[in-house]
């Protein structure tokens, strides 16, 4: 496939990734007729199409410059060693590369898998973390249902993929090490693309941010006394001053402002303390800081 001169973004085609991949880019205004079925999308309203193609085969893409831009987990990235920049973690797809063993096995340390057999889709992660702790790991590489190579005795433990730890647990297995953190990150090829390219990417980064910051953040709107407002205002650790409105009562006021979520509740029980009442609290489309 040529270089082309539309943006162009590979996606992964049908998979855990897929419906948040779209939803990301519909969020940031990219509008597409359709995805069932197809390999390569235009989208209706900017220069750019989308290349729905296995996930394992993104960073490459990107690395030979097929594609300007990819949607996938930093694992796949990191196992294909591929050469791109990482432009944004995206704060989904979460998971850790974790080494496991039978519970029944009695191993409690990575120390005691040396010339073990690991059963894993990720030869190169893990070959070279063993290789670093000084030890020797005896690779199986699977493409899928690592989980149950253990109690078919093709493998002494594995190095998988782990969101929850139901699988693990389902199989009998414990978790004894992580050797990667994960989350899907949008990456640019290192190849040269052009200025319209470069302005369209950095409006799509502006965007993502925006819309990153709008899902962590809450609007909250109280009542409180005139004579509560200073108070009010050291509690919230507002991304800016808050809006203050007079209410039909003189003596009243209605606080507005906007919240990183993770501290709304630590900061609710402080208002209510500091007189405000009322408390309610919205979710935010999108937002430019
Ligand atoms: O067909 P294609 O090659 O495109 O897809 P795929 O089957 O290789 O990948 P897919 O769709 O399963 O996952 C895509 C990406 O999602 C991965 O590369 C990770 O970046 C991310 N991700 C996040 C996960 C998980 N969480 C996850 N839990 N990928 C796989 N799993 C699997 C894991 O392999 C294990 O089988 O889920 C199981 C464990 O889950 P828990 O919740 O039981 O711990
Ligand atoms: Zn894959």
């Amino acid at each position: 496939m040529e270089p082309s001169k539309t943006l162009r973004i590979a996606i992964q085609k049908s998979g855990r990734l897929t419906d948040k991949t779209i939803n990301l880019l519909e969020n940031i205004g990219l509008k597409f007729d359709g995805y069932k079925n197809r390999l390569l999308i235009k989208s209706m309203n900017f220069d750019v199409e989308l290349l729905l193609i296995r996930d394992d085969d993104i960073p490459e893409y990107v690395q030979d410059g097929i594609c300007d831009l990819g949607v996938v987990g930093a694992n796949v990235t990191k196992e294909t060693s591929a050469e791109v920049t990482v432009l944004r973690d995206l704060d989904f797809g979460h998971c850790r590369l974790s080494i496991a063993v039978p519970k029944s096995s009695g191993i409690t340390s990575v120390n005691q898998l040396d010339k073990k057999r690991i059963a894993t889709s990720y030869p190169a992660l893990t070959q070279e973390y063993f290789r670093k702790l000084g030890l020797e790991a005896k690779i199986v590489k699977i493409s899928g249902a690592v989980e149950i190579t253990p109690r078919l005795d093709v493998a002494d433990a594995i190095c998988d993929l782990v969101s929850t730890g139901g699988t693990l647990k389902t199989n009998g297995l414990v978790e004894l090490e992580t050797i990667l953190k994960s989350q899907s990150q949008l990456i640019q090829t290192k190849k040269p693309i052009s200025a319209e390219k470069t302005e369209l990417i950095n409006k799509f980064l502006v965007r993502i941010e925006g819309q990153q910051l709008a899902e962590n953040s809450r609007y909250i709107m109280m009542n409180a006394s005139k004579s509560a407002l200073e108070e009010i205002t050291k509690i919230i650790p507002s991304l800016n001053s808050p809006t203050v409105l007079p209410l039909a009562d003189a003596n009243m006021i209605a606080i507005h402002t906007v919240i990183p979520i993770a501290k709304f509740w630590e900061v609710m029980e402080e208002l209510k303390n500091a007189g405000a009442t009322g408390i309610v609290m919205l979710p935010i489309q999108n937002m430019i800081n």
